[in-house]
């Protein structure tokens, strides 16, 4: 593999300023430039990208700066043989200090209290409403970089932690790991069951009415994976009908979340647009990983983070 060029799609604005994604791209070697739709592309360009478009087939090499690549036709990558590498492995402190906040909102009312302050409203949650996140559970659903940023800091916060994954291998600071095939069991302990896995024909739906029933009715669901790893409907009923307490949704099933979505209006909800991820230095952390691949290249070693 030979690159001559780094073209910056224009969708990667949705992460990160593009000029700050080129100038830390920028080094001796490869020239830098920004695309967008329209441009075309030959074997020796890198692209990076937010987005998928079909033109990134004639490239030799597509890095997409998510760690999710459920949006990118991977089968097509295999056929015309163009790299596709992600973007896990920079989330791990990210998504989990996002996911702490969400847990100890809940835990403390803080997002209740948030919202009574627009009313100057002084009025205090019921003597039962607050809870410590010590001594309670969490099941953390995936344990890669972000499930075990999230295991890493539950436990220091002095919650017992569980965690689901494929393999069923153990995990630092998770007291037990199940298997997918497991998951009721996984949850039914839990008062937080957070969401880290990537969304695959196997997590599409995966909660659903009758995992949902299974969870306990003062647990709270977060989801910093994807919106349909949650059957939309589902959810809304659970919430509705006080089959959990509440929940903490980043990853949505249309993005922007529509402005007349049911979810928007429950108290009991905190709804992020999609920013679990989102720090000043994204760029950074993006370069690095695209610069370590470079050099890669040029030792004529296989890809890091590659998916196709
Ligand atoms: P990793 O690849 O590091 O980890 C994914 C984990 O999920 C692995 O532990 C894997 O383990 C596990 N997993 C895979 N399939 C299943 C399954 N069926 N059931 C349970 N666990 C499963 O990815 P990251 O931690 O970097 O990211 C995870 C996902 O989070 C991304 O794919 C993306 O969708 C989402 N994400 C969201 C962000 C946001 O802004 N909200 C930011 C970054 C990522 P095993 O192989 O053993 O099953
Ligand atoms: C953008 C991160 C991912 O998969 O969904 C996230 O990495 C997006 C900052």
């Amino acid at each position: 593999m030979d690159i001559s060029r780094i073209a910056v799609h224009e969708s990667v604005a949705k992460a990160c300023p593009l000029e700050s994604m080129v100038a830390a791209l920028q080094g001796p070697d490869v020239p830098v430039e920004i695309v967008g739709d329209g441009a075309s592309f030959d074997a020796s360009d890198c692209v990076v990208t937010f987005s998928p478009r079909d033109a990134f087939l004639d490239a030799v090499w597509v890095h997409g700066i998510r760690a999710g690549y459920d949006e990118f036709d991977v089968a097509a990558y295999e056929a015309t043989g163009t790299a596709l590498t992600n973007s896990t492995g920079i989330h791990g402190d990210t998504v989990p200090e996002t996911v702490v906040g969400y847990m100890t909102a809940f835990a403390r009312r803080l997002h209740v209290y948030r919202d009574r302050q627009f009313d100057s409203d002084w009025t205090q949650e019921p003597y039962d409403a607050p809870f410590t996140l010590t001594g309670e559970q969490v099941c953390v659903v995936g344990l890669g970089t972000i499930g075990q940023g999230v295991a890493d800091r539950a436990d220091a916060l002095g919650l017992n932690v569980v965690g689901v994954r494929r393999s069923g291998d153990p995990a630092e600071h998770v007291e037990r790991v199940y298997t997918p095939d497991d998951l009721d069991a996984a949850v039914a302990d839990a008062r937080f069951v957070v969401l880290c896995c990537p969304l695959t024909e196997e997590t599409e739906g995966m909660v659903d009415t009758a995992l949902l029933e299974k969870m306990r009715a003062d647990s709270y669901l977060v989801n910093v994976a994807r919106g349909p790893v949650v059957v939309e409907d589902a959810l809304l009923a659970a919430l509705d009908d006080d089959a959990i307490a509440g929940a903490a949704i980043d990853a949505h099933w249309e993005e922007p979340l529509p402005g007349d979505h049911p979810l928007w209006d429950h108290e009991s909800v905190i709804v992020t647009p999609h920013v679990a991820a989102f720090t000043n230095r994204y760029h950074e952390d993006i370069a690095a990983l695209v610069q370590e691949n470079l050099e890669r290249i040029d030792r004529g070693e296989s890809l890091r983070n590659r998916v196709a």
